[in-house]
């Protein structure tokens, strides 16, 4: 069994963790320049500095979900207007996937708002990550919550990545989420990790946290071990209806620390500039580059809320000399 959650690596191993949350506010609290020094400095140890990979996202379930989580369109505890639809069928999920490998994604992330998949559904998405995968493309699916036996069964249909993200400080969550726990998410990454299947795990800043409990998160993140593979840093997306409609702008500087904070602590990982870049202008992503993402969602939606159009990211990676991974 691999020791995903910190509680667990500290009971079994007695180490100390390998980030304290004070040791990230002090990275948070460089000069800007310094840094983004730093996180180019270990960017360029790992990756190549100036590919980017872009991997389209497609909801192949949407809304009508049971957990509350405060910032999603797609919870049913929150009035946001959002069309329910039950899961797709297969053909339609196939040729979105062919549609973004044509367009120049190499990865391609299916979600579904659910608490957890049921058997038939697992059985249906299962069928959806095998005929991408024989596309070529990377997969990875977001469903919630797992049951014993159903990371294995995605593992077989050739699963590259699970998403399932600590979303933010234990400090914050319960402010947040009350349906489910962060212990909840601790035990499916765990599952996940014992599968074989990588580990795609990060959270969302901008919803009213400290930076303290930007730290934190950060913290927790890079203390598990192994580190994720993969960390999706979103930027919260305010959702009309929800309860974080009306939450205070976040310093876009913050955002850029954040994501500098997670390249120097997980030095090997895919860090990736997820939610939030259509509100974002073209400098302030370059700057998110700089500070070491290295991945960004292609093609104009998310989930259910608007992302930049294509043609505006390859204008962009022009403009920036940048390169598709
Ligand atoms: N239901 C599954 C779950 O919660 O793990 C998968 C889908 S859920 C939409 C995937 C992730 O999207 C969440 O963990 C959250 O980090 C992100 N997300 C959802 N709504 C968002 C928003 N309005 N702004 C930014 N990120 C958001
Ligand atoms: C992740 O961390 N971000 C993506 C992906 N994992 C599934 C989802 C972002 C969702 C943004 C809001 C929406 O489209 O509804
Ligand atoms: Fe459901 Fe996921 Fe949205 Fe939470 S984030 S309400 S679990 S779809």
């Amino acid at each position: 069994m691999s020791a995903i959650s910190p509680e667990k690596a500290s009971n079994t191993t007695q180490t100390a963790p390998k980030w304290r949350t004070a040791e990230v506010e002090a990275l948070f609290a460089l000069p800007f320049n310094d840094l983004l020094y730093r996180a180019q400095e270990t960017h360029r140890k790992h990756f190549d500095a100036n590919a980017v990979q872009r991997s389209t996202l497609l909801s192949i379930k949407t809304g009508g979900c049971s957990e509350d989580c405060g910032y999603c369109s797609q919870s049913a505890h929150h009035d946001t207007g959002l069309e329910r639809e039950s899961l797709l069928p297969l053909e339609e999920v196939v040729a979105a996937a062919k549609a973004a490998r044509d367009s120049g994604a190499t990865r391609f992330c299916m979600g579904a708002a659910w608490r957890g998949p049921k058997k038939q559904d697992l059985e249906q998405v299962s069928k959806m990550v095998s005929a991408v995968k024989g596309l070529g493309l990377e997969t990875c699916v977001t469903l919630g919550m797992l049951q014993e036996g159903q990371a294995e069964q995605l593992k077989e249909a050739g699963l590259d990545y699970y998403n399932h993200n600590l979303d933010t400080a234990p400090e914050f969550y319960g402010q947040v989420i009350s349906t489910h726990s962060q212990a909840d998410r601790f035990d499916t990454l765990e599952k996940v990790r014992d599968a074989g299947i990588h580990v795609c795990c990060g959270g969302i800043v901008g919803m009213g946290e400290s930076r303290r409990a930007r730290a934190a998160l950060v913290a927790e993140l890079a203390n598990m071990s192994p580190p994720p593979e993969s960390v999706p840093i979103n930027h919260l997306v305010p959702i009309p209806g929800t309860p974080l409609e009306h939450v205070a702008d976040l310093d876009p500087f913050e955002f850029v620390r954040t994501i500098a904070c997670a390249r120097i602590t997980m030095p090997a990982s895919m860090v990736r500039l997820s939610a939030g870049r259509e509100q974002m202008s073209d400098e302030l992503q370059a700057l998110c580059f700089l500070a070491g993402a290295n991945s960004i969602f292609y093609g104009d939606k998310l989930l259910t809320a608007e992302n930049p159009e294509a043609g505006r990211d390859e204008v962009l990676f022009s403009r920036l000399g940048l390169k598709a991974m």
